[in-house]
């Protein structure tokens, strides 16, 4: 059992794993923390990371980046629409209208779901925590945005699976935060005392986040989070980019943006430009040599300029902040610290706008870059059995308010009832009571479509089935278990039917209202009961169905006897199945194909990988012993030899840029093979030549 947190970011990717007793977080192969979000396909193999990024302008048309927001989002999404017409590469309309991504791969046009593209992404990460671990590696918990909707989670965790992850929890970014910040305080007030209140903002590439939370020793409780879903670094380099390319217009005469090329370069030095402008207030120069037509160009900025140019976006920072704020219902004097994370909270008039919304100095405590992914970690060593870890108990919020609304086929009422507010506790499962004589759908939808990320404010509807009207004609009762579990999604989770086994005088006890045959809105608005079971820490990820049939549930018994004289009532509860349709997630089978691809992939990718590390191998002994027969191997060969391999080993060294360019993996071995056969015995010559007086020296001390 692995114990790993994973930060998915819009630009970067972060890993930690619980080792050794500590939550570390871990170096790539590239000894880099930081794993750009990037996957790039060639006609051989994939590049993923920072493999990838090196290929973001050679490589513009197959190289993915910026696609964490294509999750859940049809692709005539506005926002799909917008980025579409700013991205290096294609995207397509897939056939059930998701977003597509367009690339060559295996010399071939592809188009790939966006949890295939995450998923490549995942696999490299997971590959990563596995090598920092030495182990298989399966379980994890992985961060999402706070506001992040079902649609979008469902698809990050149909991604995970892709991978061949099992994600514990998807856990809000801004909650792994608070955990991260909480779990290791000593000082927590008791339970009983007022809790200790904390802002925590992020600011990544692509969005703000903004929560507000309560500590209490061994527990958080999110209070409010607010969130501006577009505002990030990203949009200051953008403000930058469009800067020089009308500077450049008019300056160079060049047309930036009708060249991918140009333009991708210019957006990583910009990119450049604004972080040195965090450190920097003075004047600093922008330079790009042969930028575009063999022109080379440069410019400058300030940090003023950049704050004048960035205006409307800096704007933007104090209505999070508010919101959140007069949602936790806090005054300023019960905000203990405001903590900030994300790259972008680097920018000093960020910063600032933070401060004084707070009138309290930002504080960093946390690392800015690896805060998400090591809270991230400590869930999932909270959720795993077999790790040892501090007693802490997270309550997260609900983003957006949840309805479901209710019909039978042959009722032509419609029910509705707003089953999670905004900010209600999270995970969270509710019971409520329908009477019902057949078999009707609960469909969900966020209550607010204005404040949805997306235009779809649909989630899925579930059709509890199997419900009949009891053996006396009249309705059943039927509960039904709705949750928005550790991931926060929302699930019809199980149904059952109250059946009544005798005495139909105490039907009017069980139910007070009086039977209505022809059941109205207003009825069923009446008759419909919600029970809160309570937060269920305790729950697991999956889903928890309850025992076929149950003899006699407790509640009714009581319910019953309360009258006094009659005798008790028998009731049977029976589970009823739950179809669920329009859910935005994968099918099962096309989710089996893609794990199943995904896997061929990484096979291809590690063929090709074996065979590179082949070829140079024969390049870098053809490098070695050249250089070593001018050197240490010298006396160890006769010149005529020395002259003959040498010779041979030009005809190497050109083969491998010739017809040897593209050979299959055993013709490189080969190669290597016969190179080692004149190799080898001059090498162990020099070997026993350099052991002879060391063994002398050994000897000598013996005797
Ligand atoms: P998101 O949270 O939106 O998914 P992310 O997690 O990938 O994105 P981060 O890694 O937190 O984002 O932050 C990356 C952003 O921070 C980039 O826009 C980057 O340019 C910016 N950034 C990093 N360092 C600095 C700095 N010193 N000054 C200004 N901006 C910076
Ligand atoms: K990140
Ligand atoms: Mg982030």
């Amino acid at each position: 059992m692995s114990v790993v947190g994973i930060d998915v970011g819009f630009q970067n990717c972060y890993i930690a794993v619980a080792r050794s007793g500590g939550i570390e977080t871990v170096a790539n192969e590239y000894s880099d923390r930081c794993t750009p979000a990037c996957v790039s396909l060639a006609s051989k193999n994939r590049m993923i990371g920072n493999a990838a990024k090196s290929q973001v302008i050679t490589n513009f048309k197959n190289t993915v980046h910026g696609f964490k927001k294509f999750h859940g989002r049809a692709f005539d999404d506005p926002f799909v629409q917008s980025e579409r017409s700013k991205l290096p590469y294609s995207l397509d309309k897939l056939a059930n209208g998701s977003t597509g991504i367009k690339v060559r791969y295996l010399d071939e046009e592809k188009v790939f779901t966006v949890e295939q593209i995450s998923g490549m992404l995942l696999t490299k990460l997971k590959e990563t925590s596995e090598s920092a671990l030495k182990k298989p590696v399966v379980d994890c918990v992985v961060s999402v945005p706070s506001f992040f909707t079902d649609a979008e989670r469902r698809s990050v965790l149909d991604a995970t699976q892709i991978a061949g992850l099992n994600c514990l929890r998807l856990i809000n970014d801004t909650t792994a935060v608070a955990l991260a910040y909480g779990i290791y305080k000593q000082d927590l007030p008791v339970p009983e005392e007022k809790p200790r209140n904390v802002v925590f903002v992020d600011m990544g590439h692509s969005s703000f986040q903004v929560s507000i939370t309560a500590f209490n020793k061994g527990k958080l409780k999110v209070l409010a989070t607010a969130f501006d879903l577009y505002l990030g670094g990203r949009n200051f380099d953008e403000a930058l980019v469009d800067y020089f390319c009308e500077e450049f217009k008019t300056k160079y005469k060049l047309n930036v943006r009708d060249n991918p090329r140009a333009l991708l370069r210019l957006h990583q030095e910009c990119e450049k430009l604004k972080k040195l402008m965090s450190a920097n207030s003075s004047d600093l120069p922008l330079n790009i040599e042969c930028f575009m037509n063999d022109i080379d160009v440069s410019s400058r900025m300030n940090r003023t300029h950049f704050e004048e140019m960035c205006a409307q976006y800096l704007m933007r920072v104090e209505t999070p902040l508010k919101t959140a704020f007069e949602q936790s219902k806090l005054s300023r004097d019960d905000i203990y610290a405001v903590e900030i994370v994300g790259g972008a909270t680097r920018i000093p008039s960020i910063k600032e706008r933070i401060t004084k919304y707070f009138c309290k100095d930002v504080s960093t405590t946390l690392n800015a870059d690896e805060a998400v992914a090591r809270g991230c970690a400590l869930q999932c060593a909270i959720l795993s059995p077999a790790f040892k870890v501090r007693e802490f108990s997270i309550t997260d919020v609900v983003p957006f308010p949840i309805t479901l609304r209710w019909k039978s086929p042959t009722e032509d009422g419609l029910g509705e009832c707003e089953v999670f507010g905004k900010n209600h506790a999270a995970p969270f499962s509710k019971v409520i009571t329908f009477h019902k004589k057949e078999p009707f759908d609960l469909e969900a939808f966020y209550s607010n479509p204005q404040e949805l990320p997306y235009p779809d404010h649909r989630i899925g509807c579930f059709s509890v089935q199997n419900v009949v009207p009891q053996p006396d004609g009249d309705s059943s009762k039927v509960k039904v278990k709705v949750r928005i579990n550790i991931h926060g999604i929302l699930s019809v989770s199980s149904a059952s039917l109250i059946e009544k086994l005798k005495g139909e005088a105490e039907d009017m006890q069980i139910e007070p209202e009086p039977l209505v045959q022809n059941e109205g809105r207003a009825e069923e608005q009446s008759k419909m009961q919600v029970e809160q079971e309570g937060q269920s820490q305790a729950e697991g990820p999956s889903e928890d169905g309850s025992s076929s049939t149950k003899e006699g549930a407790a509640a009714e018994k009581q319910d019953a006897t309360a009258g006094g004289s009659k005798p008790n009532i028998k009731v049977k509860s029976i589970d009823l199945p739950i179809v669920a349709n329009n859910i935005r997630q994968l099918d099962g089978d096309v989710l089996t194909n893609f794990v199943e691809y995904e896997r061929q992939m990484i096979c291809q990718d590690k063929l090709v990988k074996e065979l590179n590390d082949a070829k140079n191998a024969v390049e870098e002994y053809v490098y070695d012993l050249r250089e070593k027969l001018c050197g240490i191997y010298q006396k160890y060969i006769t010149e005529e030899d020395s002259n003959r391999l040498t010779l041979m080993l030009e005809d190497t060294e050109n083969w491998l840029y010739e017809e040897g360019e593209d050979q299959p993996k055993n013709v490189y071995e080969e190669k290597l093979g016969a190179l080692k056969m004149f190799g080898e015995p001059i090498q162990e010559r020099h070997r026993e030549s350099e052991e002879r007086p060391r063994a002398f020296e050994e000897l000598g001390k013996k005797l």
